[in-house]
């Protein structure tokens, strides 16, 4: 018995040694880290289902324990009586009914709770993003920002050399419009744990096109179409760009700005460039090209 438990420990130590996880993400149970309040609230709702899950798991293992444990068969016993049976016991029976009911009852109520929040969309986002997906790549508008210096909506549209940066305020009421030019693509980024298909003609489907969130940490996140969507779907990616709200400000303002050198509006790259030579404590955050992915080679026979 000494050994046993002795050997359970160490497999035990091993396993959580081996795994490498950090104090964090044991008490994340392997949820994926998420950079919006949306996706913190989707946490709280698996760590806790977890924990719930466990405590359900420990005392079912330790019932087994016991009964194959303590009510082995007995060593004088008569062969031909069968132990006492409980099958009939109807104040057990309805225990075994009532109590799962109840569990799957309360796991209903804090998903369907934490789906309505997630979900949930203000009646006046403090910034709106239109996001145009295509074959194969993405265009991001933004309708409600001053316009550029020839009287046009700033917008930011991904090619084949350069990543399409979305760039964000923190700690801001975002909304997203989803629409597709051709195919159905799916805008997600990973750390936002938020994922949706973005489909052509949205409103004559009746469709849902739109969510809202609100990013909670600043950083380059890596976005991606999660939808097999022809040739180049794999490569169909983008950056979010997740700035500080001034910084976000200053990068709109010289968005709309003519740059001298070009005689246009600064385009992603230049402004995010500007923005970095006027605050040179924006470091990464104000690097003109994506960080996180790479443009993609059209020439098919570069392999
Ligand atoms: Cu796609």
């Amino acid at each position: 018995m000494k050994r046993v438990g002795k050997v359970a420990a160490l497999a035990g130590l091993v396993a959580l040694l081996a795994t490498g996880c950090s104090g964090d993400e044991v008490l994340r149970f392997g949820w994926p880290v998420g950079v919006t309040e949306q996706a913190t609230e989707m946490r709280w709702l698996w760590t806790w289902s977890v924990i719930a899950a466990l405590v359900v798991g420990v005392i079912v293992w330790a019932l087994i324990f016991w009964a194959s444990v303590f009510h082995r068969k007995k060593k004088n016993a008569d062969p031909t009586e069968l132990p006492r049976q409980f099958q009939y016991n109807v104040p057990l029976e309805l225990f075994c009914v009532v109590l799962p009911l109840v569990m799957v009852c309360v796991l209903f109520f804090f998903t369907a709770t934490t789906e309505n929040d997630v979900l949930a969309k203000k009646p006046n986002p403090d910034v709106t993003v239109n996001v145009i997906a295509f074959q194969w790549n993405w265009e991001f508008d933004y309708p409600n920002e001053p316009k550029d210096a020839n009287g046009q909506i700033i917008k930011t549209v991904g090619s084949s050399t350069e990543i399409p940066l979305l760039v964000l305020p923190v700690g801001k009421n975002i909304q997203y419009n989803l629409r597709s030019a051709d195919v159905i693509h799916s805008f997600w980024v990973p750390e936002f744990n938020f994922k949706r298909d973005v489909f052509p003609y949205p409103e004559k489907n009746n469709q849902d096109s739109s969510f809202q969130n609100t990013i909670d940490q600043t950083g380059e996140f890596v976005g991606r179409c999660a939808e097999l969507c022809g040739t180049y779907h794999s490569m169909m990616n983008f950056e979010v760009r997740a700035l500080p709200d001034n910084l976000y400000t200053h990068y709109i303002q010289l968005r709309t700005q003519i740059n001298p050198a070009t005689g246009q509006p600064n385009t992603a790259a230049e402004a995010l460039t500007a923005l970095g030579q006027s605050d040179p404590t924006c470091g990464v955050l104000c690097t003109p090209h994506a960080v996180t992915t790479e443009p993609f080679n059209t020439d098919r026979t570069a392999r």
